[in-house]
């Protein structure tokens, strides 16, 4: 079923995402690279505020919540893919992007990653990686260095760092892509191309962003000297051999851009056969029905 996408007239501009609350991320911090490509992404794809759902998990990248306009909704720590897929599949008419921290995504949260993968939910997920848990002054995550000192491991971590890509390849995605905050023009330009893949599926979107008061290993200048833009030197998304190649070999460049990407998948909604023809959505179908006279004595 299409997502609406309604690309005549005028749209909406970047001040009707405009919020009051202030700011309180750290200066320099990435999530304000996400926040704005963000919203150029939406204001570019003539998406307003009332059309779009936007679910967003417990961490510094949370707190965006407060700082953009559009339905919203703030779950539990790890627990934003479950109920933005929910939130979509009763309304499929409706944009749902989903924002994790790589701390939520890759521990509390890592199941309903890989369920929501090869599920193929129609949403797409923005996964803030900033390579620590930053809401809570800066404890290792799954994805921080082994080696690396952090606040409640000086020594760094006994287990070794999860290699994220490889993980996300093991599950069979239909859309991968990479960005990074110091690029917006190109951010923006993912971040389109994920949430026009709810038409088909899952869109996972791997954020590099700097976190300038706890990673001090992969800062923003690292990642601007490292980070390259794929597409730009011929890269195919549709090869999935070379995808996952430039994906997961992050030791002398880092490859950014759309990865990899399949339209020929059905998405988790497609596949269930109770709602094959059906063209009201689930919401719609919704109805009261009085059940006092179940409840016999008790009322
Ligand atoms: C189940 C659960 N575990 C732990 C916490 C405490 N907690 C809240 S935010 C947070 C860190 C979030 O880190 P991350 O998901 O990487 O997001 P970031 O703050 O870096 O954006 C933690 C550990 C919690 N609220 N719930």
């Amino acid at each position: 079923m299409p997502i609406s996408l309604d690309t005549a007239g005028s749209g909406p501009s970047m001040k009707d995402y405009h919020c009051q609350t202030q700011c309180t991320w750290c200066d320099a911090c990435g999530d304000y690279g996400v926040w704005t490509a963000i919203k150029r992404a939406l204001v570019e794809l003539k998406l307003a505020p009332w059309q779009v759902l936007l679910c967003y998990d417990v961490g510094c990248h949370g707190n965006m919540s407060d700082k953009l306009l559009g339905y919203r909704a703030h779950g539990l720590h790890g627990r934003v893919l479950p109920f933005a897929a929910g939130a979509k599949l009763a309304n499929m008419q409706v944009p749902v992007i989903a924002f994790g921290g790589d701390g939520a995504s890759f521990s509390e949260g890592v199941g309903h990653l890989v369920h929501a993968i090869r599920s193929n939910y129609p949403i797409t997920f923005i996964l803030h990686n900033n390579a620590n848990y930053g809401l809570t002054l800066g404890q290792a995550s799954a994805l921080t260095r082994q080696e690396q000192p952090m606040n409640a491991s000086p020594n760094g971590i006994p287990e070794h760092t999860l290699r994220s890509m490889e993980f996300v390849f093991a599950l069979e995605p239909t859309f991968v892509a990479r960005g990074f905050t110091g690029n917006i023009p190109q951010l923006t330009e993912i971040f389109k191309a994920a949430i026009l893949h709810q038409r088909c599926g899952f869109a996972f979107v791997d954020v590099l962003q700097a976190c300038p008061t706890y990673n001090h290993f992969a800062t923003h200048e690292y990642l601007l000297a490292r980070c390259f833009d794929a597409n730009a030197e011929g890269h195919d998304p549709s090869d999935l051999h070379r995808a996952h190649a430039i994906a997961v070999d992050t030791s002398r460049r880092i490859s950014t851009g759309i990865l990899y990407k399949r339209e020929d998948v059905p998405s988790f909604y497609d596949r269930l056969v109770p709602r094959k023809d059906v063209t009201t959505t689930c919401v719609e179908e919704v109805g009261m029905k009085d059940v006092s006279a179940l409840w016999g004595d008790l009322v």
